[in-house]
């Protein structure tokens, strides 16, 4: 039994010496090896692709679209920022060039997660037009998921996806453009400038705490966001949800 136990500590002890720390500056020259700031790894899916179970990415001030690093393609509409290791990813990193890296704020370094591809997007006053606007054709299905469990994004601005593909069930394409099952846990997270057919900010994310979204539309349901499932328990706590629309019912959720 003492056997059995010292193992068990040992395996825990292993665990904890390896969790560390991601760095990702948009600034960074690529590709980086994510081991310090200086070293930082340009793009935010090569730290994904990097991470283990317990650790922590930190994401500079900058803008970040999923369809950059070693694991996807340029312009790729159904690349979105996914992982399934139980890693909390923040945003709100001072990062290069400021005097202190790591000093974080996450309305003075704003870390953008865009699916804005082209960076063409053009601003519109009626939520609505977004799901039409030429300037987001090229824009990806959804930003950021399906992540797996034990999985954390904290102190990001979340825009420019537009769910406009074709289907009547949940599914790539069409449901969640900003945040499209999980992370399973979404906090300090401004969610807005997301168009899908259901549910353009968030679809089905566990735990959304002390958010803002904000400004997204649905040509259906749900503009702010979706929850669906009776077997499931959901907690959104904290937040705010403003000039979000949907076309045929529930604007905010
Ligand atoms: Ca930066
Ligand atoms: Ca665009």
């Amino acid at each position: 039994m003492k056997t059995v136990r010292f193992f068990t500590l040992c395996l825990t002890l292993a665990t904890a010496a390896h969790a560390r720390i991601i760095y990702v500056d948009d600034d960074a020259n690529a590709p980086g090896d994510g081991r310090s700031w200086q070293t930082a790894y340009k793009y935010l899916q090569d730290a994904l692709a990097d991470a283990s179970d317990g650790d922590e990415v930190h994401v500079a001030q900058g803008i970040y679209t999923p369809d950059r690093g070693a694991t996807v393609t340029t312009g790729d509409r159904k690349a979105a920022f996914r992982w399934n290791r139980a890693v909390i990813v923040r945003g709100g990193y001072a990062g290069l060039g400021e005097p202190d890296p790591n000093e974080r704020d996450i309305s003075r370094y704003q870390t953008i997660l865009s699916g804005d591809l082209s960076a063409n997007d053009v601003d519109v006053n009626d939520p609505c037009d977004l799901l039409t606007h030429p300037s987001r054709a090229e824009n990806s299905y959804h930003v950021v998921g399906p992540c797996g469990t034990e999985t954390e994004l904290d102190g990001f601005v979340i825009t420019g996806g537009n769910s406009n593909g074709i289907g009547s069930m949940p599914g790539v394409g069409t449901y969640g453009a900003g945040v499209y099952v999980g992370p399973e846990t979404v906090r300090n997270c401004t969610v807005t400038r997301n168009s899908a057919w259901w549910a353009g900010g968030v679809w089905g994310v566990r735990n959304l705490m002390n958010c803002t979204i904000m400004g997204n539309v649905a040509s259906d349901s749900g503009g702010g966001g979706h929850w669906w499932g009776r077997e499931y328990v959901y907690h959104v706590t904290d937040c705010t949800f403003s000039g979000n629309s949907g076309k045929v019912g529930g604007g905010g959720m």
